[in-house]
């Protein structure tokens, strides 16, 4: 071995040292990601050459040594105290605290107020991490305090916890104490991992923390994304205390140890609460959990003059938080049907408090999500609500399940109708929510149906907006789309702010919109997957509503642009009786179109052109035209390209025509385009 090789493996390792710090410690990294890696291979590569060379604070040896039988017991050398709850609700906590500190020091009311480090309560597991020499030699759990299990392994794979302190000259001992943890960010991408990989995924980031040290396999803990912040010492050798618990925490910043940047030294109970209440609104914006806050006395010497009690010291305490997760169980699964038909299902929970708020539902989402968290009428789950988010079900607490076990839960098999409107649901190819196919007639879909129904670029009714179709469904004077056509002037005058004028106008509005085209018709109807394009198409082949009502499956693939989705989606909508029933009404109530004979699979004479349509025509809009082209069985694009056929151009057309005339496209303006619609125009309907 060289004396260089042994030079240069110990300049890298201080190196990537410096790096990780850097990148974990400061957030703030000095090299990309490439040049690290490369360092890296290049440190393992003499290590592998030269193995005489490996130590202790390598970072190539971070993850290593073989599964365990156990962990080993390690007496800790100075206790880990526990940490006294405040459980008194709002400031209260703070001032009681304040006072009983006060007292024991024997501080008169007119004494200066106590000086107190605040800072954050994580929701991990606490470890003492024991430095000698600045080298980590181990890590320990706390245990019941005196006694912790050795768990140095897996604690070397948290990428962000130094294998060597950052000084010149580093203390004999240094017991460094804080809380491993696992941020949400790196929770919802492990879990997802998991999903993908098929894996089981982790109930929450305290659980995936506690779990993952205690794994005896490293390699496994390794793969967990855990993280750490230290928020305090245990044995100090030949290390210059400071005065104050605050600066214990800077001193062990700059040795290179993660300490949160979210903390406070504050004057007297006003300022802990004003921390606890800062915290608190910015809780859920927080990239980690936390259950709390603490506050301990800043000064080192008023803690030790405190002491403790029963291994609490009497000089800090937790203010916890309403925890965000609690466990309960659900009374029952129901489903809620939305405003486009979907049925989502909802836990019926026994009332928990949780996330400050009594919560006795929680959405499921879907039929995949309740297969996913397996979740059934009878189990016990883990509910969370962080922030204003609605609750959700976490998890499912399997061994709590009841005896013998409550079937899966299959909505389809629970709900084959509509709970609203007795209509059938069903569950398309490839989507997730399962749907009521009520349409216009379900109650839950009313309103979203008749606003679509009205719509300009459906049957237009002019003035029919929100606020209108609000008021008359809650008020009972529409249900249906058909029951449009039975309104008159008396019903209306009664609706607020309608002055007659307005009742009127909409009268006038429902009168002309009795005149319509079929592909309106059908586009009005709102079956799901059936857009404008699609109606108008089905309104060409068919000619007329009766045969597209009684075509099968087959005969609506025929069609062009059908597919097996969008044929099924039209089938199980005739077959609802309920819809049926609102056509015919419709037709009764005097809504009339135009039909003509089946065209079948005839293609119009614009079959197979393209047209791009810019700037404006003198003697009809940019709709009318792409209506009528596309009722003669042409297409219109956005853009012009190759495979433009014509590019239609009118009045201060711009970089379309400027294309157009580049690529040899053959233009036309309006009088060119009514000569080409012409033949179609004979003898035929406007769709
Ligand atoms: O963040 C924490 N979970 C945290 C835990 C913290 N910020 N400070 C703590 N301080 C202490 C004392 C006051 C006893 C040194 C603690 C804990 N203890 C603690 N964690 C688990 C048991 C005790």
């Amino acid at each position: 071995m060289s004396e260089s090789s042994a030079e240069r493996a110990r300049l890298l390792r201080e190196q990537l040292n410096h790096h990780n710090y850097r990148y974990y410690v400061l957030d703030n990294p000095e090299i990309p990601d490439a040049e690290y890696d490369r360092l890296y291979r290049e440190l393992e590569a003499l290590e592998a050459a030269h193995p005489e060379l490996v130590a202790a604070d390598s970072p190539t040896r971070r993850v290593g040594g073989r599964p365990l039988e156990g962990f080993a017991p390690v007496a800790h050398r100075v206790p880990m105290l526990s940490i006294r709850t405040e459980t008194d609700i709002e400031a209260a906590g703070a001032f009681n605290f304040d006072a009983r500190v006060r007292r024991e020091l024997r501080l008169k009311d007119d004494d200066p107020p106590v000086e107190y480090a605040c800072e954050l309560k994580f929701d991990g597991l606490a470890v003492n991490l024991r430095y000698e020499l600045g080298v980590l030699v181990q890590a320990a759990t706390r245990g019941d305090g005196e006694t912790g299990e050795d768990v140095t392994q897996n604690v070397r794979t948290i990428r962000c916890i130094p294998l060597r302190l950052n000084a010149d000259s580093p203390p004999p001992v240094l017991e460094v104490r804080g809380e491993v943890y696992m941020s949400r960010p790196n929770f919802e991408r492990y879990n997802a991992q998991q999903r993908d990989s098929g894996g089981t995924p982790l109930v929450n980031p305290r659980n995936g923390a506690a779990g993952s040290i205690r794994q005896l396999d490293p390699a496994i803990a390794a793969r967990r994304p855990l993280s750490f912040y230290a928020y305090g010492i245990g044995e100090a050798a030949g290390w210059k205390m400071p005065a104050t618990h605050s600066q214990v925490l800077d001193m062990l910043r700059e040795l290179g140890m993660p300490v949160s940047g979210e903390r406070a030294v504050v004057q007297g109970p006003q300022g802990l609460v004003q921390f606890h209440d800062d915290i608190g609104r910015r809780r859920d914006s927080l990239p980690f959990d936390i259950d709390g806050v603490v506050y301990k006395v800043n000064s080192l010497e008023l803690q030790s003059k405190l002491g403790f009690v029963s291994r609490e010291p009497r000089w800090a305490v937790a203010h916890k938080f309403p925890p965000e997760e609690e466990l309960t169980v659900v009374e029952a699964i129901e489903v809620q049907v939305g405003r486009t038909g979907a049925l989502t299902p909802v836990a019926r929970l026994k009332p928990v408090f949780v996330g400050g708020v009594t919560v006795s539902n929680a959405t499921l989402h879907n039929q995949d999500e309740i297969d996913r968290l397996d979740v059934r009428e009878g189990d016990s789950v883990i509910v969370r609500r962080a922030g204003d988010v609605i609750p959700e079900v976490v998890g499912v607490v399997k061994d709590r399940r009841p005896q013998p076990e409550p079937a899966r839960f299959q909505i389809l098999q629970r709900f084959p109708v509509c709970p609203v409107c007795g209509s059938h649901v069903m569950r398309q190819l490839g989507e997730a929510a399962i749907r009521c196919t009520g349409g216009l007639y379900c109650p839950a879909q009313r309103k979203q149906a008749l606003l679509h129904f009205a719509s300009r670029r459906a049957i237009d009714i002019e003035g029919l907006g929100e606020k209108l179709v609000d008021q008359l469904v809650d008020q009972g004077l529409v249900r249906t789309p058909a029951d449009l056509y039975k309104l008159g002037v008396a019903k209306l005058a009664n609706l607020e702010r309608m002055a007659q004028k307005s009742a009127a106008n909409l009268l006038a509005a429902i009168e002309k919109s009795r005149h319509t085209t079929l592909a309106r018709f059908i586009f009005a109807l709102g079956i799901r997957n059936v857009g404008e394009t699609t109606a108008k198409d089905l309104a060409r082949h068919f000619g007329g509503l009766d045969g597209l009502m009684q075509a099968d499956e087959e005969a609506l693939m025929q069609v062009p642009d059908v597919g097996p989705v969008v044929a099924q989606g039209i089938v199980q909508f005739f077959a609802e009786p309920h819809n049926r029933e609102v056509v015919e009404q419709l037709r009764a109530g005097g809504l009339s179109w135009p039909e003509h004979a089946p065209q079948g699979k005839q293609p119009g004479a614009l079959a197979g052109k393209t047209f791009v349509l810019t700037g404006t025509l003198p003697g009809m809009t940019r709709d009318e035209a792409k209506d009528r082209i596309e009722a003669a069985g042409g297409k219109v694009a956005g853009s012009v390209s190759k495979k433009t056929d014509y590019v239609v151009a009118g009045a201060e057309a711009g970089s379309k025509l400027h294309k157009a005339q580049q690529l040899g496209v053959a233009i036309l303006d309006e009088e060119a385009l009514l000569g080409l619609l012409r033949p179609e125009a004979q003898g035929k309907l406007d769709f």
